[in-house]
């Protein structure tokens, strides 16, 4: 039966399973239990012993960041652990390792990721990733290359949509929160007030932006092309300068893949238009906003390099026949055809970078990169730049036809 575990029952319950001892240690009253969560949803706790540490994550039947008024299904932990496990198949050695999942608790017990942190948060402090890239771009080209239609057969993508069908409560979190209430007066909305009350107000009353947030949204909704992560932002990656893991997917469920690549550049934006706003050198805040739009560009380029390198060294799935282009004409074809659809899904990316920075601004859930900067006008001056780098990103797409227009445009802004 599902019960909240705080430290007593908690400890009680671990010391019962089955050789979680080893990891810990075997004296159960010496462990040490803190709860660090602060996500919007979750209990997490560190339990640490005299062998070693785990994560435990328990989800609450409620929105943590609101309460126990809007109530959310436990089941979202069983979508995590189901995202998590085929994951750590395709994209081996960047997430966390399973030790343990209780359906009914909505619990799962994972490796201690230590000496890593959130992302973001070395983000605000300034500091660069050399592995991230190369890191995150296996992940993604991993993950969404083999879930799709390209790696599997007609049944098998069936049966795996299926799968994760009933996340659905999660899926209308982000039609809600990204694709609709930051473009309407919505209880929830919050925002650098009142510097940013009239672009705001100039949102809500966007045709043009209205239109284009509406084919995100419906994209969103109606494109299962592979197992998306579905919250992929730099609050969902635990680092160290030279390892990388991707936590969280409970928001997991086959959706458009334009959707995670685009969640990552949108937070690596952000997390450029906020480095002004932070207490930096001029030194550091050069070298660090340069890494952050180069690492951008890494991210597009490499992650559209490994997911062709995929689909030409094995595409073993229904779409795109192989009796269909057979001889040099059809390999020829099938090749400009790869690179047809890889300049659909950048577009696709560009717009949900865009439609995943303008709700960190004016939605319900906000970001520290911006959040921890002190001076409301300072904050506002940098979110309003990322605001009009995404309100073109969205509207004239035409306009960024390469991974370079983004940076290059974002680079223009960044004095404006
Ligand atoms: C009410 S949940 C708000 C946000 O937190 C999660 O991390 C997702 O990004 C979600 O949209
Ligand atoms: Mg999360």
């Amino acid at each position: 039966d599902y019960r909240i575990l705080h430290e007593a029952a908690l400890r009680d319950y671990l010391a019962g399973i089955l050789g979680l001892a080893a990891t810990l240690g075997s004296e159960p009253a010496s462990w040490s239990i803190t709860e660090v969560g602060d996500g919007n949803l979750n209990l997490v706790f560190i339990v640490k012993g005299a062998s070693g540490g785990v994560a435990v994550k328990q989800a609450l039947p409620y929105v943590r960041l609101v309460g126990e008024s809007w109530p959310l299904p436990l089941s979202r932990a069983h979508y995590e652990y189901l995202a998590l496990s085929k994951q750590a198949e395709l994209a081996s050695g960047l997430v966390p390792a399973l030790l343990h999942h209780n359906e009914a608790l909505a619990l799962t017990v994972m490796e201690l990721l230590e000496p890593h942190i959130i992302m973001r948060k070395g983000l605000v402090a300034g500091t660069q990733y050399p592995r991230f890239a190369s890191d995150i771009t296996t992940f993604m080209a991993g993950t969404l290359f083999l879930t799709s239609d390209l790696a599997l057969s007609a049944a098998e993508k069936k049966k795996a949509i299926a799968a994760f069908a009933g996340n659905h409560a999660l899926c209308k979190i982000t039609e809600d929160l990204i694709f609709t209430d930051p473009y309407r007066i919505a209880e929830q909305n919050r925002w650098t007030a009142p510097y940013l009350d009239a672009l705001a107000a100039s949102l809500r009353d966007d045709m043009d932006l209205h239109v284009a947030v509406s084919r995100l949204k419906l994209k969103f909704m109606a494109s299962p092309e592979a197992l998306i992560h579905g919250d992929l932002h730099t609050g969902s990656i635990m680092v160290t300068e030279s390892q990388t893991r991707v936590i969280d997917p409970e928001f997991a469920f086959y959706g458009p893949m334009g959707f995670d690549v685009g969640a990552v550049l949108a937070n690596l934006l952000m997390a450029y238009f906020a480095s002004s706003g932070h207490e930096r050198s001029p030194g550091e805040r050069h070298a660090f906003e340069g890494w952050v739009l180069e690492t951008v560009e890494t991210v597009w380029n490499e992650f559209a390099r490994k997911f062709l390198d995929l689909w030409r060294a094995g595409a073993t799935g229904d779409a795109y026949p192989a009796a269909l282009f057979a001889g040099e004409k059809g390999a020829a074809r099938l090749e400009a055809e790869r690179h047809a659809y890889m300049q659909r899904l950048f577009a696709d990316t560009v717009g949900f970078a865009a439609a995943k920075t303008i709700r960190r601004i004016f939605g319900l859930a906000h970001n520290i990169d911006f959040e921890l900067i002190e001076d409301p006008r300072r904050r506002a001056a940098c979110e309003a730049r990322a605001v009009r780098l995404a309100r073109a990103m969205m509207v004239e797409a035409g306009a960024f036809p390469a991974i370079a227009d983004v940076t290059g445009a974002a680079r223009r802004l960044r004095d404006w």
